[in-house]
């Protein structure tokens, strides 16, 4: 029998890479589900089932759940410091469908449930210095996350928690610290800080320009972590045995003004920074301690920022150089 796997948000950024790594296995059968428009998914294939639905209604999380044995909850609405800042309504929304998925896999009697959190659950007051120490697994209590999207994330992780206790679902949480890379949004509202810079860095070369806008000082600090890393990461956790909740994020912290130096020694190309300081900022200092996943799972970063960026930038620039079929990327509205 073939495995039947779930991955919701399978339209978006990261659900997109984890299809494209499971359809090249053949013994396992996919089954995707977002609620954009299939024609906006970042990426999609063929060989899977592919649902456009809406997974905050309980009905179409019973229907996607159907004899899956695993599931991969990757879907919320979510984005950069931009977006999370003024949508915070709608990002709490989201435990919706965390609330409904898991109530579907106990129905449906699913073996294995993973759900995908964020460093914006952690302590806010752990973060108000730049270079930081990492933050470890237990810094998220006392609770103080990030208003909507952080409290979202952290109610989320304690609901896999008492399912895993009450109904004896299997679940596996992972805290991911600012995921960037290839196919991914870059414009539009929704982008985060690598994918924006990279493009804001593009744009003025090809312009003959030699100014960006910053957000905020950039000496605020964020560790990042490559999309395969990630992928890596969250694999190792899911097929562990453990349904504690883990870091998955880079222990490379750096200042987003040098990051910037990174892009433009990829870029070869000098900027100055007009910095805008009524911006959103989020947190002023922030990054992953991974002591702990790398002890109980064995799973460590691989990929530095410079060489992560370095193939983003190249993917941001392809696609601003086709300038074809990039909607998807770059609109912040599409749900
Ligand atoms: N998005 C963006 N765009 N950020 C910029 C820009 C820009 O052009 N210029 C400077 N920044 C600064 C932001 O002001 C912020 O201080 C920092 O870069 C990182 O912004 P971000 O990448 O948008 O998001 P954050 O790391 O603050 O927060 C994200 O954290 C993740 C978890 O680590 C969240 O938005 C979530 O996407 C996610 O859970």
């Amino acid at each position: 029998m073939r495995k039947k796997i779930l991955i919701c948000g399978a339209g978006g950024f990261i659900g997109g890479h984890l299809v494209s790594k499971f359809i090249k296995n053949k013994d396992l059968e996919i089954v995707c589900a977002d609620i954009k428009p299939k024609e906006y998914w970042f990426q999609i294939f063929e060989e899977a089932e592919n649902h456009s639905l809406d997974l905050k209604d309980y009905n179409n999380t019973l229907k996607v759940t159907k004899s899956v044995n695993h599931i991969f909850n990757l879907a919320c609405n979510m984005g950069g410091m931009g977006f999370i800042e003024n949508n915070k309504a709608e990002c709490m929304l989201s435990v919706l469908i965390n609330t409904n998925l898991l109530r579907a896999a106990v129905e449906n009697k699913c073996d294995k449930y993973l759900f995908s959190s964020s460093a914006c659950v952690y302590n806010g007051s752990k973060q108000n210095e730049t270079f930081i120490p990492g933050l470890k697994e237990t810094d998220a209590y006392p609770a103080e996350p990030e208003d909507g999207y952080g409290w979202e994330k952290l109610f989320s992780e304690r609901m896999c928690r008492h399912f895993t206790e009450d109904f004896g679902l299997e679940t596996r949480v992972v805290r991911f610290h600012n995921i960037y890379g290839p196919v991914g949004t870059f414009d539009g509202g929704r982008e985060k800080a690598p994918a924006a810079l990279c493009r804001k860095i593009i744009k003025a070369k090809s312009q003959n320009s030699e100014i960006i806008d910053v957000w905020g000082d950039g000496e605020q600090t964020r560790s990042f972590l490559y999309i395969d890393d990630c992928l890596d990461g969250m694999l190792k956790v899911f097929n562990s045995n453990s349904s504690e909740v883990f870091n998955i994020g880079s222990e490379e912290q750096v200042s987003i003004n040098q990051m910037i130096d990174i892009i433009q020694d990829i870029a070869k190309h000098k900027v100055n920074k007009n910095y805008q300081l009524d911006k959103p900022k989020g947190v002023r200092g922030r990054s992953s301690d991974n002591s702990y996943v790398t002890k109980k799972i064995g799973w460590k970063a691989e990929n530095s920022l410079k060489e992560g960026l370095t193939k983003t930038y190249k993917w941001i620039s392809q696609q601003l150089d086709s300038g074809t079929n990039i909607d998807k990327f770059c609109k912040s509205n599409i749900e």
